[in-house]
């Protein structure tokens, strides 16, 4: 559900990166957070365990124009991808208005790409969140290399629904923004229909204001080429109940303001 806020009249909307290990959910957050100017967008939040190494999440607000009179704020959230996290995603999952699979479209990793899938429906079925409606849009990356899974595989086996999908080379940005904007196609109606008992229309223009508003930020941001590495704010946590305090924390900090 949205987290909507009428005193500060902003609403967050939490947008989850979920695919496998290595498949290229952060360098889109990196992406994003390097392409737009600091006015659009808060810092990218990393936690981390004691040990340096062990990530649980990463998260990126940005700002996105205006539904009515209220602010518009999607949390881009991912997950961490290795087989070992798996409450860790479960717990990023937890309130999604939207998911963006990131796939890695390397032959040999279909596997990864499907057991990721079917950890994703498992978690969906846990926190009540029905992966037959819930807006998704498949990210397949790594188009660049070679040896790739063809997109129609990847739809015969991910994507029966027909979702919006996007090929996408992250590291370079092809896709990320595009990605992005599918993404809030699809949640921004659901938002507005929350907010102002608007039913989603069936005309293309029916979320336009988003879409729009994202391409403008993409004209507010620096100019094409490379993501350089960014700047990341680490945060430590000790156990899983300290992660969720943390995600409920972070996730409200910027919407409040
Ligand atoms: N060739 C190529 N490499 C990419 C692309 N996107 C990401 N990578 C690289 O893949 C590696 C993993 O990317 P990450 O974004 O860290 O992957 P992740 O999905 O966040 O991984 P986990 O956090 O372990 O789940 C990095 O070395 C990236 O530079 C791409 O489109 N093409
Ligand atoms: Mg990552």
């Amino acid at each position: 559900m949205p987290f909507i806020n009428y005193v500060t009249k902003t609403i967050a909307i939490k947008i989850v990166y979920y695919g496998p290990g290595l498949s290229g959910k952060t360098t889109n957050l990196r992406y994003i957070f390097y392409k737009l100017d600091s006015a659009y967008r808060g810092e990218l939040v990393c936690l981390e365990t004691d040990t340096d190494r062990t990530y649980f999440f990463d998260l990126l607000p940005i700002r996105a124009g205006m539904i009515g009179e209220f602010k518009v704020h999607f949390q881009l959230m991912s997950v961490p991808g290795q087989v070992f996290y798996e409450a860790s995603r479960k717990s990023v999952l937890r309130g999604a208005d939207g998911i963006i699979f990131v796939a890695d479209s390397q032959i040999p990793l279909l596997d990864a790409n499907l057991e990721s899938f079917d950890g994703l429906r498992r978690n969906c079925l846990q926190h009540d969140i029905d992966l037959m409606k819930i807006p998704l849009v498949f990210q397949y990356n790594k188009r660049d290399l070679n040896y790739l899974i063809p997109v129609e595989t990847f739809n015969n086996l991910l994507n029966p629904r027909r979702c919006p999908w996007v090929e996408a080379v992250a590291v370079n940005g092809v896709g990320v923004f595009e990605s992005l904007r599918e993404i809030s196609k699809l949640t921004v109606p659901v938002v507005r229909e929350k907010l102002f008992g608007e039913k989603p229309r069936q005309e293309p223009d029916a979320s336009q204001l988003s879409a729009r508003d994202l391409d403008d930020l993409r004209g507010k941001g620096r100019e094409e080429g490379e993501a350089g590495p960014g700047q990341m704010t680490k945060v430590k946590v000790k156990s899983q109940g300290a992660i969720e305090d943390e995600l409920d924390k972070l996730s409200k900090a910027y919407v409040d303001k």
